[in-house]
């Protein structure tokens, strides 16, 4: 028995990992129930930051974010979980740290809009997509936990 799926990428920025917070972010997410599905270190490189962030890609802090996200490794998370993007997002609270409020991840830990922790994909359409860019078939895991009756309505699992 697994969650009824909706999947979301997770980017543990090169800030989460600098900082030692990758197991303090990680278990905000698996204590909300969100299943890893999903996870890797890898370094990022320049044609899949300009694919990953095309639509800040002619914006003035688009060299200033790729040069940032290239500066050291990075931990790619997939969750799954029921209305795990709209969950995913209000755990990690808006993108500028400095109006995030208290209690999210980027309120807790970031002041700045560009290391602020972690990316989070923003709607089911994206994630797919985003799982696709950074993930092959075979580096993903279907599985099932004992505790899934206890945590999810019947209706809540496939
Ligand atoms: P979010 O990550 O909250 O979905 P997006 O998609 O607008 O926000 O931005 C993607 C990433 O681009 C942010 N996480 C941040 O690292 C960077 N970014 C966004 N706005 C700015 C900005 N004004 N200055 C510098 N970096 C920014």
């Amino acid at each position: 028995m697994s969650p009824k799926s909706e999947k979301v990428l997770i980017i543990m920025k090169p800030d989460c990992i600098q900082r030692s917070l990758l197991g303090e972010i990680l278990h905000r997410f698996e204590r909300k129930g969100l299943q890893i599905i999903g996870m890797k270190m890898t370094e990022l490189g320049d044609v899949v930051l300009k694919e990953h962030y095309l639509h800040h890609s002619d914006k003035p802090f688009f060299v200033g974010l790729s040069n940032y996200m290239k500066s050291a490794p990075v931990v790619l998370v997939a969750l799954s979980g029921v209305r795990a993007v709209s969950a995913v997002r209000m755990i990690v609270g808006p993108t500028r740290g400095h109006e995030a409020p208290a209690g999210t991840i980027r309120g807790d830990f970031s002041l700045s809009s560009q290391t602020n922790i972690v990316h989070a994909s923003d709607s089911s359409e994206n994630a797919e997509i985003e799982i696709k860019r950074f993930f092959e078939p075979d580096e993903l895991f279907n599985y099932t936990k004992p505790e899934y009756p206890f945590m999810y309505a019947e209706d809540e699992r496939n």
